[in-house]
């Protein structure tokens, strides 16, 4: 299976990744490295070649959701519609071979710290262990505390409130805090240093969100109350996991996970986070962020929309929708592996006009690679996971789905996405509270964007002011009278 799926996605390679990397100990002082030359390169671009055609815009894609309407600038990730996502150029497969892990740590089957991933965002370099430990250590710093006023309001959120609206008020009210905004406001800021107050602001609200989403944890299944501590030694996704609860030195261990269980769980969150930082600029949390910010809104206003955005249904709130449908579909079906109930299930979901949630893509015409990944990562634990049958559900349904959805012949995408795997897993680990989930991406996908939030400041990209059509320059462009 691992095989079938890792030939449809490793087929181009690309280089944008430099030959030097930038040799900064930190992330500011790398970036200084490295922005000379590429405002340069984007300068001479729009000198010298604004006039270039990039595409037709047609009626069908301005009714069509934008669909194949390249018209965003983003630095970071690019996603081919056969192949998937790409870093700085650099596939998952890529990621996990040069990526630096935690030192400390000696599972053979450990993944790379995202504080890596959003090295290599930032500056397009695999960053050398040095600067992954100091990033690593740079965020902890930041993120062992959060404004008073923030942890005030997180304290007395209903208990039942939606966790993604919890953690959009969160990052919103963060904003007392921005450096941006205050600078912007005493007016004292030239746009050439815009740049370092949003990275500042950038690092600070990647730095909270262990803190956040643990409060977020705690006041849905705990009362409020703390389930672990932050530690300012370890790295961003053991503090969330600490914090959720799910390590066995420290926090409350809420799960009696064994060690083995524990460290997989952080390898989880590491995989997961690593992988879920950025798909390219147009999906809806992304591009909200961003249009927010091309405002000039300070990071944390802009994703806190970008999390608004990722708390609908279609998009990050898929994962949930999976983990109901497994659950649902087994039991009503007499077997995990029982084919012939399975896709008759499928035909009822369809024939009713639903979707098979997990299933089918905007961009990406293969199987997402990042579904790749996270079935791999059960595929390692064998031992684990052979007994739970939501999880046997999601691999064979991996198999099934795919032929129904292209016989059923309306979804451009009939593979997985990287949501149809995901949830489940965190799942098994005991994380069953689904509204949760989608927060646990919104942690991840702080770093895509916030990356093209510091290089927009950088770039001085303007502010994001399409042309709309209404129903008559429609009926004008199509001859209809
Ligand atoms: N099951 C059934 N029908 C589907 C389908 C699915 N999984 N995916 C698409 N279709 C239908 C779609 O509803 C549309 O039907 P109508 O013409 O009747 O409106 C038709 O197929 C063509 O759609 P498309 O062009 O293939 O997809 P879109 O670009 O419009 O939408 C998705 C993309 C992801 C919103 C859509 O595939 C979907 O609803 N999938 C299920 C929900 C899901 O898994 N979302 C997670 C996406 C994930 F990548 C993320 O952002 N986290």
């Amino acid at each position: 299976m691992i095989s079938a799926l890792r030939s449809l996605t490793t087929k181009r390679t690309f280089h944008t990744t430099r030959c030097v990397a930038s040799s900064g100990p930190d992330l500011r002082s790398a970036l200084k490295e490295l922005i000379p030359a590429r405002k340069q390169e984007l300068l001479e671009i729009k000198k010298n070649h604004s006039d270039v055609k990039v595409g037709d815009i047609t009626v069908g894609s301005v009714i069509g959701g934008m669909r194949g309407n390249s018209s965003m600038f983003w630095q970071s990730t690019s996603l081919d519609p056969e192949e998937g996502i790409r870093f700085q150029g650099k596939t998952i497969q890529e990621c996990q071979a040069l990526l630096p892990s935690d030192p400390e740590e000696h599972d053979a089957k450990k993944s790379f710290l995202p504080e890596s991933m959003l090295w290599l965002l930032m500056t397009g370099d695999i960053p050398s262990e040095t600067q992954a430990a100091n990033l690593t250590r740079e965020l902890a710093s930041r993120g062992r505390t959060i404004p008073k006023n923030t942890n005030k309001l997180m304290e007395n959120l209903p208990r039942d409130m939606h966790p993604m609206t919890q953690l959009a008020i969160g990052l919103a009210s963060m904003n007392q805090s921005s450096q941006f905004a205050k600078r912007y406001e005493q007016g004292a800021l030239s746009k050439t240093d815009y740049w370092e107050y949003t990275l500042d602001d950038a690092l600070n609200l990647i730095a909270a969100l262990p803190a956040l989403s643990g409060k977020i944890y705690s006041n849905i299944v705990n009362d409020g109350k703390p389930l672990g501590e932050f530690r300012e030694d370890r790295d961003w996704s053991y503090n969330i996991s600490s914090l959720l609860g799910m390590t066995t030195k420290d926090s409350c261990n809420r799960q009696n996970l064994s060690e083995e269980q524990a460290n997989d769980f952080v390898n989880l969150m590491r995989l997961y986070t690593g992988i879920h930082v950025d798909h390219e600029g147009g999906n809806v949390s992304a591009h909200t962020t961003h249009l927010v910010g091309s405002a000039l809104g300070d990071p944390f206003l802009s994703y806190s929309s970008g999390i608004m955005g990722l708390a609908g249904p279609l998009h990050g709130l898929a994962a949930q929708e999976v983990v109901r449908f497994l659950i649902e579909m087994n039991s009503e079906i007499s077997s995990e592996t029982s084919t012939d109930e399975i896709e008759k299930y499928l035909w009822k979901l369809l024939d009713s006009k639903r979707v098979v949630p997990g299933y089918g893509h905007a961009v990406l015409r293969k199987p997402d690679p990042r579904f790749t990944a996270m079935l791999e990562f059960a595929e390692a634990r064998p031992q684990e996971f052979e007994k739970d049958k939501n999880v046997k559900l999601m691999q064979i349904l991996s198999k099934i789905a795919p032929e129904v959805l292209k016989k059923h012949g309306k979804t451009k995408n009939p593979y997985p996405n990287v949501d149809s795997a995901s949830g489940i897993l965190f799942y098994h680990y005991g994380i069953q509270e689904m509204l949760f989930f989608t927060v646990i991406f919104g942690c991840s996908r702080s770093m895509g964007p916030m990356t093209q939030l510091v290089w927009d400041r950088i770039f001085g990209l303007p502010i994001e002011r399409p042309k709309s059509l209404d129903m008559n320059a429609l009926k004008s462009l199509c001859h209809m009278s």
